[in-house]
């Protein structure tokens, strides 16, 4: 396989309504897509799920811009054969940038697949033709708003609910909501927001309520916070954002401080690492699912694919096309099937396709390398 072009898109696509967390709310989604194209004309694309502003981890836009421009693109086309491993190999001497290195490896494995006349799913030994998913509830501007916003995902299927909470925004709403619906099944998500003497009241609610799951209450850094709140609970600790790689998965499952993994391929840096990282998460006993970045049906179909794969086996944060957008970026878009699952999709490589006109009316900027 040799590459013979490259190109990148910056794309701006308005959220159907705001999404805000602990670190801030989102009315569009600004992103930049990779597009690689083979000698025989086949075509590799994938997403970055770097914001604007460095808000979720330290990746931005533009240092993802500038890693991909100036070190990933000149790296392709040395290789002489760019297998995502090979990518992913020489990739490593440049510590961090996951999101930048995600978005190329991507790529790079939805080209194999299509090379290898098979979907990404069957690539990567995915064994479901669906998956389970849930819906990520940002923080809404009242609890009655929370309460009906819920509602409405539930009326289209969702059997799995997921809520932003920061201090200030926890008790009350999640009270509200599971009044309201007594048996759902209810996580929550703080992005780091808590400080580790929290950890009683957090404990306090998420009995008190009914929560299956507690993701990321503290700092990045905080293995022992996670693991004091671990010890006894009736809930699981769901790590994101503190396991970024081999060994941080390593010290936090030593520690007993994450019980949940959420494994997204952009914090890790890519399919192949996320799936090796849930893999060892299984063999400790530890479960996985995939985790999103609001994107578009080019990132959405990727994560689709690793979430058919053996060891993600709880609701993924995967939800259909229209819950984020208006008109996403690929056809045909993602619908919520029966029992809340996404179906996988089948044909070659990430198998839905790209609409180019759709993809230039929100496309800001475009460079096209080679070699
Ligand atoms: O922490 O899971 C998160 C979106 C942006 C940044 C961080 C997170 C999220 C989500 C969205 O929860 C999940 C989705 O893409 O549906
Ligand atoms: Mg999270």
């Amino acid at each position: 396989m040799r590459l013979n072009s490259v190109r990148l898109d910056e794309v701006e696509l308005p959220l159907v309504e705001p999404f805000e967390t602990s670190f801030g709310v989102e009315h569009r989604r600004r992103f930049l897509l990779v597009r690689a194209e083979t000698n025989d004309g086949t075509v590799g694309w994938g997403e970055c799920a770097a914001a604007v502003d460095p808000l979720y981890s330290s990746e931005s836009v533009a240092t993802a811009r500038w890693m991909i421009v100036e070190r990933w693109i000149p790296l392709l086309f040395r290789l002489r054969d760019p297998t995502p491993e090979a990518f992913t190999r020489e990739a490593a001497r440049f510590r961090g940038n996951p999101m930048a290195k995600a978005a190329v490896e991507i790529a790079l494995q939805d080209l194999r697949a299509q090379a290898q006349h098979r979907s990404l799913a069957k690539a990567l030994g995915g064994v479901r033709g669906r998956v389970r998913v849930g819906v990520s509830v940002g923080i809404q501007p009242s609890i009655p708003k929370l309460v009906a916003r819920v509602g409405r995902y539930l009326e289209d299927g969702y059997g799995r609910i997921k809520l932003k909470v920061r201090p200030g925004w926890d008790a009350r709403p999640i009270a509200a909501v599971r009044h309201e619906y007594p048996d759902m099944e209810l996580w929550v998500d703080a992005n780091q927001a808590y400080p580790p003497k929290a950890a009683t009241g957090i404990r306090g609610w998420a009995e008190k309520y009914g929560i299956a799951q507690v993701e990321q209450p503290f700092a990045e850094r905080a293995v022992r916070a996670h693991a004091e709140l671990a010890r006894g609970a009736r809930f699981r600790v769901c790590l994101d954002e503190s396991v970024v790689d081999g060994p941080s998965l390593e010290d936090a499952l030593e520690a007993r401080a994450v019980t949940s993994l959420n494994v997204k391929v952009a914090r890790v840096g890519g399919l192949g690492l996320g799936s090796s990282l849930a893999r060892r998460a299984a063999r400790a006993k530890v479960p996985s699912w995939v985790g999103g970045m609001l994107e578009s049906g080019i990132g959405r179909a990727h994560n689709v694919a690793l979430a058919s794969t053996p060891p993600f086996v709880l609701s993924s944060d995967l939800s259909a096309s229209d819950r984020y957008y208006r008109e996403d970026l690929t056809d045909p878009p993602f619908v919520l099937g029966p029992g809340s699952t996404l179906e996988v999709p089948r044909g070659p490589g990430i198998g839905v396709e790209v609409v180019e006109r759709t993809l230039r009316k929100h496309r800001r900027s475009s460079r096209t390398f080679r070699p």
